[in-house]
């Protein structure tokens, strides 16, 4: 191939060839360019299943235990929902009608915090979008659908090889007549740091553009300054602002002072004031016990007008209840995801909680039946993960000691294990209490749950206490996420990061505690747009593709290059996107809407002398001859 692009370039046809031709030709290189799509999805099958996926090698599960799901259908018309009411009376309307309903009003979290605290966040677009028209006929009860932001949208990129805007308009679609909803980490966009205010309003924007209705934002620090940038843009959209307070320690707890029921009642005002349509109430880590939730939700409800949506997580195993108070207190509505996406570290079981409240005050008024089917098909959708699940076999009531949210929780142990830590895991979650302490006793969600992570791995590897990390005549390397936190990069929690540890760690520079994005340039969006549209040798940068880049420049570029080469892989079966495929197998690929591939694998040929496979096919009954590089 690389003989036929030389020939038939123009320069070469020119008798302009020079020796340094080649090197300042690098488009040569670019067969992908020239391949079609059907050339580039086989390309990507030979490839894995020549040499398996880097992400599911040496993990459980084989392509044998996965079945390709089947959805419910869809019964009937697509019913008036949520959606239809934010479209036709705006957010405020949406809020006032949600004070007006006795019904306990449920969000499904199972397309974002669901498999995001369980799998990794590694759920690929196509096992969402081939439920989204069930959810829209059968479930139209529910209040919202979490399907985006968080996690979701630099796993997109960087492990499913998907764009995470596509899967948004995709779900929007289907999905007509429900309110999508996203988690937005306030100034730090999707990301892990905080970003020019320009690029947060500019992502807000193309978000509701591409389908968001419902915006959670939350601060990582509960820094109320910090999240009105990302709540303003909200509001500049239409679409419905939930602002967020970040629930950590315990308000029943005299011990624990810093964060009692005054402290969460102001910042509940601070939200309302700052134009919340409604307080979300993100209990992330799953601290806030039975007994505190109806004590909280109940003064929540008498000192503000704005419905409360509450979120937590089962990791103690006793979410369940904390919701059953907080509806019994009066809470608006809760989040909690399918049968077979919930308990553990992610949310408590949608099904328990419709009958736990049926017949009574608070009934959902969601169909079971319907549950159950849909929860079926996520149960097999989960089995198609199995590499990725986390082995948590069991309620963990020691997250009341360490607090680490949800998503970081087995994340964490994995990350220990990989460093050789694994015996340690209890030195690991005492470390992270002691960090936390050592910060002044902070929230703990992303970002500043990693930062907090990145400390305790660091001391428990190096052996190193908290009265040595805070020993002036120690020296201590400290990771640069904690650098760039106690400089002021996060922001700040109340009353502020202590003063020993920030002079140990900047030793002796001053912090900013001023906002972060007060100093950060704006970014000049058109010239970033001309930039990458030539990183990309030409190719027209949309306003998505730019708002992606600009979150995760890296990341995206990363995804781009093998987008090139292995086309629009999101539209492969999870098992063939994992697995490759076996010998007489066939699939099925829809890789626009109707124009579908069939695709046969024939055989798999022996490694040749240089070191490449061939890989033989049939598409829509054509034979196909592909040749990868067996790389094991
Ligand atoms: C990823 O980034 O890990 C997922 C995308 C797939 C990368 C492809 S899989 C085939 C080829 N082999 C590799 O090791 N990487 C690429
Ligand atoms: C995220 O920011 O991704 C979270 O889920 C925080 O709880
Ligand atoms: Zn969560």
């Amino acid at each position: 191939a690389f003989v036929e692009n030389l020939l038939k370039h123009p320069t070469f046809l020119d008798n302009t060839y020079t020796t340094k031709f080649i090197d300042q030709t690098p488009e040569l290189f670019n067969f992908g360019k020239r391949r079609d799509r059907g050339t580039k999805v086989l390309t990507y099958i030979a490839d894995i299943t020549v040499n398996g996926h880097p992400e599911t090698q040496g993990r459980a599960g084989t392509a044998a235990d996965v079945k390709l799901p089947k959805p419910p259908a869809p019964q009937g018309e697509v019913p008036v929902g949520t959606k239809t009411l934010l479209e036709e009376k705006g957010a405020k309307a949406v809020a006032d009608w949600m004070l007006g309903e006795k019904r306990l009003l449920l969000t499904d979290t199972t397309m974002r915090d669901g498999h995001q605290s369980l799998l990794a966040t590694r759920m690929r677009s196509i096992d969402m979008v081939k439920a989204a028209p069930s959810y829209a006929a059968n479930l139209p009860q529910l209040f919202s659908v979490e399907c985006w932001g968080g996690a979701t949208f630099d796993v997109a990129y960087r492990f499913l090889q998907e764009c995470p805007w596509q899967r948004l308009r995709d779900l929007r679609r289907a999905m007509p007549n429900l309110l999508t909803q996203m988690l937005l980490r306030a100034s730090n966009g999707v990301g892990y740091t905080n970003y020019p205010d320009n690029v947060v309003q500019e992502f807000v924007r193309q978000a509701a553009e591409t389908g968001i209705d419902v915006f959670r934002v939350f601060d990582s620090l509960n820094w109320v300054e910090n999240m009105r940038v990302a709540m303003d843009a909200v509001n500049d959209t239409g679409r419905i602002c939930e602002g967020t307070i970040c629930y950590t320690g315990d308000i029943l707890d005299p011990d624990r002072a810093k964060y009692d029921l005054k402290y969460y009642v102001k910042m509940a005002k601070e939200m309302q004031d700052a134009g919340a349509h409604i307080l979300g109430l993100k209990d992330m880590a799953g601290l806030l016990k039975p007994a505190a939730a109806r004590v909280l939700v109940k003064a929540l409800k008498d000192d503000i007008e704005i419905p409360v949506h509450f979120h937590t997580h089962d990791t103690s195993g006793i979410a369940g209840a904390s919701v059953l108070a907080a509806a019994d207190a009066g809470v608006d509505a809760a989040d909690v995801a399918m049968d077979a996406f919930s308990g553990g570290t992610s949310q408590p079981c949608l099904g328990s909680i419709v009958e736990a409240l049926a017949h009574t005050e608070r009934d959902t008024g969601l169909d079971m039946a319907h549950v159950r089917e849909m929860s079926d098909y996520w149960e097999q959708v989960r089995a198609q993960y199995v590499a990725f699940e986390s082995g948590l076999a069991a309620p963990a009531s020691e997250v009341y000691s360490h607090e680490m949210p949800g998503g970081q929780f087995t994340n964490l142990k994995a990350q220990a294990r990989s460093v050789g830590l694994e015996e340690r895991w209890p030195e690991v979650a005492s470390t992270y209490a002691d960090v936390n302490q050592m910060f002044g006793d902070i929230v703990k969600v992303t970002p500043s749950s990693k930062v907090v992570g990145d400390m305790a791995l660091m001391m428990v590897s190096q052996n190193l206490t908290r009265a040595e990390v805070e020993d002036a005549n120690v020296d201590v390397a400290f990771p640069d996420s904690v650098v760039d936190m106690m400089r002021g990069n996060l922001g700040q929690p109340p009353g502020g990061f202590p003063d020993t540890i920030v002079n140990k760690v900047l030793k002796g520079d001053k912090p900013n505690t001023e906002r972060p994005g007060k100093h950060l340039q704006p970014i000049d969006l058109e010239a970033t747009r001309a930039a990458l549209s030539k990183e990309l040798e030409g190719k027209p940068v949309d306003d998505e593709d730019l708002n992606g880049y600009l979150m995760y420049p890296k990341v995206f570029l990363d995804y781009m290059g093998r987008h090139r080469t292995y086309g629009p892989v999101r539209t492969l079966p999870t098992r063939t996107f994992f697995y490759g495929m076996e010998p007489g197998e066939e699939i099925s690929v829809e890789i626009d809407p109707g124009k579908i591939l069939e695709i046969r694998l024939q055989a798999v040929g022996e490694t040749q002398d240089d070191g490449e496979v061939r890989v033989f096919f049939e598409l829509n009954g054509q034979p196909r001859v592909i040749r990868v590089p067996n790389r094991l």
